[in-house]
């Protein structure tokens, strides 16, 4: 039986700093919907997605960082979503900003079955940027200090016919990520991203953050034999560049779908789970090729 599905990803433009979650959550509403009249039956939503990236901001009053955080998942906020899934069959990745009971805060991303179960949960292990306020930066990046490491490690789901598995933004850059997740299986990586087109500390990179983020999730997805799924919040938000670019990649490494605007648009593709056994059980074969006992190193700290 071929386990195959259609996949979209649910790219996102702007999100101005006080627009209302419950006005971005009717934007994603008009993607699912969207999505679903194209055959797709799990709908991938950018890291974040229900505010303006706030990390580019320093904040000091715990109340205002608070305020850029959801306290349940679903809320009020975004009950709407979820029924919206619910009545259309569709599962979904919803990237946002988790403060716990506790009031630990984390990088959050879930995984929601069709029914409205939450089938996973990741919190973003690679966070980027800086914890100090650096004024000299035309804005900031601040996820060290915002968020905590996530420490859930990195979790494969059986969902959608197949294993999945999610990671954010940064995470994607890291070939550990990848390997973690291919190790447990996973033959459909899912992750959002924020990625601003200037990257201060090395402006002479900047011409290359849309190679980076194609290169980034195109090798993960071959050098794993699983598909992956790239959404960004992307466009001119609060006077920050993020790039667009959103992707499907296939087992392959080729890139199946790909974005062509910086606003709201949804991309997708059909992808069958078992072309990951092409990869998989050849070129990137582990049980057969993989050779641990010498990547002693990649453990070691630093
Ligand atoms: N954003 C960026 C990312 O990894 C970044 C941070 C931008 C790192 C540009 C390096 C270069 O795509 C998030 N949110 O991780």
């Amino acid at each position: 039986m071929n386990r195959s599905l259609v996949v979209a990803a649910a790219q996102l433009g702007p999100i101005a700093r006080h627009e209302p979650r419950r006005a971005v959550v009717d934007r994603m509403i008009v993607l699912m919907t969207e999505a679903r009249e194209r055959g797709a039956t799990l709908v991938v939503f950018p890291e974040l997605a229900l505010t303006s990236f706030f990390p580019r901001w320093w904040m000091e009053d715990p109340a205002q960082i608070d305020a850029w955080f959801e306290r349940s998942m679903p809320s009020d906020d975004t009950r709407p979503l979820f029924d919206c899934a619910q009545r259309l069959g569709v599962g979904f990745h919803l990237g946002y900003g988790e403060l716990t009971p506790e009031g630990r805060r984390f990088n959050t991303a879930i995984l929601v079955g069709p029914d409205g179960a939450l089938l996973g949960k990741y919190r973003k292990v690679h966070l980027p940027g800086h914890f100090d306020h650096e004024p000299a930066r035309p804005f900031q990046h601040l996820e060290k200090r915002y968020f905590e490491k996530g420490d859930l490690g990195f979790p494969v789901v059986d969902a959608f016919g197949g294993r999945l598995g999610i990671c954010i933004c940064n995470d994607r850059r890291w070939p550990e990520t990848w390997r973690m997740l291919g190790l447990k299986g996973a033959e459909l990586i899912v992750l959002g991203y924020n990625t601003p087109a200037h990257y201060p500390p090395a402006p002479e990179h900047d011409h290359l953050q849309y190679f980076h983020n194609a290169l980034s999730l195109q090798a993960g997805a071959y050098q794993n034999g699983a598909w992956a799924v790239g959404v960004a919040k992307a466009g001119r938000e609060e006077g920050c560049d993020l790039i667009g670019g959103s992707l499907i990649v296939a087992p392959t490494g080729e890139i199946v779908a790909q974005a062509a605007s910086l606003g709201d648009e949804v991309i997708t593709a059909r992808v069958d789970l078992d072309r990951c056994s092409e990869i998989r059980r050849n070129i990137f074969n582990f049980r057969l090729h993989r050779q641990p006992s010498e990547y002693g190193l990649l453990v070691a700290e630093d």
